[in-house]
């Protein structure tokens, strides 16, 4: 297993083969059916690209209200369980007996983008947060802890699984863009990407 290492981001190459994606997509499918995508604002008002959902005790939410974790879907309903086939997935890399609590589920079509940002709404920045991508591939960059300065970019794909974690755990990142058709996992197309946070 190739794993590569920027910025203090461990990037684990192909950590999920073929079956393995299919399988965790089977479950995230169920996990939308119950909790649909929605798109959030951002403070200032704006629409995000990317729709997002959640799985878990809590879920990622932007809003007029600001960035935050709440126990509720936008429409009033607790958020399915995270699905044992990615609880594993984070057991496996991390080796913690601790499970996250949010496993915020990212949908970006072919012109969907996220912006250089931090994740920093969690209250414990002493755990890592593990993200995984499925479908097409994704411009991935990397920057500091500070916002500003150099940044290093490398192409994200379908079955790859980075951990965010220790001294890089408050490194900027973002998505520049992804490659449409560059995977036939999703059979719409796209790209979806799941991070793992632990949230209390
Ligand atoms: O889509 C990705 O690869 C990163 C997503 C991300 O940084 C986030 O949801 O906070
Ligand atoms: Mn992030």
């Amino acid at each position: 297993m190739t794993v590569l290492r920027l910025r203090g981001f461990e990037i684990h190459k192909t950590f999920l083969d073929h079956a393995a994606q299919q399988a965790v997509l089977g479950e995230i499918r169920s996990v939308v059916k119950k909790a649909p995508f929605f798109r959030p604002e951002t403070p200032g008002g704006k629409k995000m690209s990317v729709r997002m959902t959640s799985a878990g005790e809590y879920g990622w939410l932007s809003d007029a209200d600001g960035y935050r974790y709440a126990d509720q879907h936008p429409n009033g309903m607790a958020w399915p369980a995270i699905p044992e086939a990615v609880l594993s997935i984070w057991s496996t890399l991390t080796g913690l007996d601790r499970k996250p609590e949010c496993c915020l589920i990212n949908y970006y079509a072919s012109d969907a983008k996220m912006g250089m940002h931090q994740d920093r709404d969690e209250a414990d920045f002493r755990w890592p947060v593990v993200s995984v991508s499925l479908g097409d591939d994704a411009l991935f960059r990397i920057g500091g802890q500070k916002r500003g300065g150099k940044t290093d970019s490398l192409w994200l794909q379908s079955g790859d699984v980075v951990v965010m974690g220790g001294e890089a755990r408050l490194n900027h990142h973002g998505v520049d863009r992804v490659r449409a058709g560059s995977s036939k996992l999703l059979p719409k197309g796209g790209r979806i990407n799941l991070t793992l946070r632990v949230v209390k």
